[in-house]
């Protein structure tokens, strides 16, 4: 038996989404994209990539996707963020999956990630404490939690039912 893989959430956000104009994509192609460039390396590590969905997220989704930071000084402009273009979210699984999406990521805040960790993600695509181009889930019922809010089951089947506004890549 190989190690157990384990799943997570990984959510590229708003502002690496970048949706590219028609002359930037014949130009550029979609693999010049931040997030063309981002799921290069989720799949060069290793992650298989469970499900995938393009989605605009409400801003009573987004408040409750991230209600355990109800209250706090950021939490209106997170919200303002989040629902400010398309997300992409990624059920990701891999060994030790967790905590190796959150090493990729590196900080929260991507200005210090610049100085502590100039390779991760949210160094190089990322901008300040709160457009930091990636969500990545902190423990395995935050997990557990996230896959479920975004690719919600029935009776252990995919529901195939759009509960959040799709878009197109
Ligand atoms: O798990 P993380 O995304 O690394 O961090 P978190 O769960 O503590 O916070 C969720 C998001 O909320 C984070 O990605 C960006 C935003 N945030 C957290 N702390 C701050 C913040 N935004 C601002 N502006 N200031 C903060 O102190």
């Amino acid at each position: 038996l190989g190690p157990t893989k384990e799943r997570t959430y990984a959510m590229i956000k708003p502002d690496a989404f970048s949706k590219l104009g028609i002359l930037q994509l014949l130009v550029y192609g979609l693999y010049n994209s931040k997030r063309g460039e981002i799921v290069d390396i989720i799949v060069a590590d290793g992650f298989k990539i469970c499900n995938l969905k393009s989605i605009q997220l409400s801003r009573k989704e987004a408040a409750e996707f991230y209600s355990e930071h109800e209250g706090k000084h950021f939490f209106n402009t997170l919200l303002d963020f989040m629902t400010s273009g398309p997300v992409l979210g990624m059920e990701l699984m891999r060994s030790n999956a967790i905590k190796r999406w959150r090493e990729l990521l590196g900080p929260t805040n991507s200005s210090k990630a610049r100085q502590e960790a100039p390779n991760s993600i949210r160094a190089r695509y990322g901008t300040d404490g709160t457009q930091n181009a990636c969500h990545g889930s902190d423990s395995t019922d935050s997990a557990a939690r996230e896959i479920e809010f975004i690719f919600p089951t029935n009776g252990g089947r995919r529901r195939n039912t759009a509960k959040f506004t799709e878009c197109t890549l």
